[in-house]
């Protein structure tokens, strides 16, 4: 009966170290790179489109300590604005856009921010969120 238990013991490590293995196969969640983001074009302008309850970017990227604004239009049968906050805890609130209704454009101007990762989202729908970088130039 001892000898039974002791052998079970010693088949355990080996089971932890294949589940950890399996663990580690998964694939990884797709990373966001700046270049696919949606960017400010020469006049500083960073297009949004909201349709289907999604926004045309999963990310925004701009260059840092440089004003820029963001032109968002609703083809949506929903509500939509954009906001924009430090993190998903929306300590801090860099811009609240006004909530436009579909066919409506709405264009607001953002102060220079520092380099850094912000959050954007639809305060209407926080499901349409995404990550907005600002990067020094390089
Ligand atoms: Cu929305």
């Amino acid at each position: 009966m001892i000898g039974r238990v002791g052998r079970g013991l010693a088949i355990a490590p080996a089971f932890v170290v294949a589940a950890t293995l399996a663990a580690c196969s998964a694939a990884p969640s797709a990373s966001l790179s700046p270049a696919d983001c949606a960017q400010a074009d020469a006049n500083g302008v960073v297009q949004l489109t909201a349709a289907n309850l999604a926004f045309d970017a999963s990310c925004i990227s701009v260059a840092a300590d440089t004003a820029f604004s963001i032109r968002l239009a609703n083809n949506d049968s929903e509500p939509h604005n954009v906001a924009i906050y430090d993190t998903p805890d929306k300590v801090n609130e860099y811009l609240r856009g006004d909530i436009i209704n579909r066919g409506e454009t709405w264009d607001s101007a953002v102060d220079p921010l520092l380099a850094g990762e912000y959050y954007f989202l639809c305060t209407v729908h926080p499901v349409m969120n995404g990550p907005l970088f600002v990067e020094s130039p390089g």
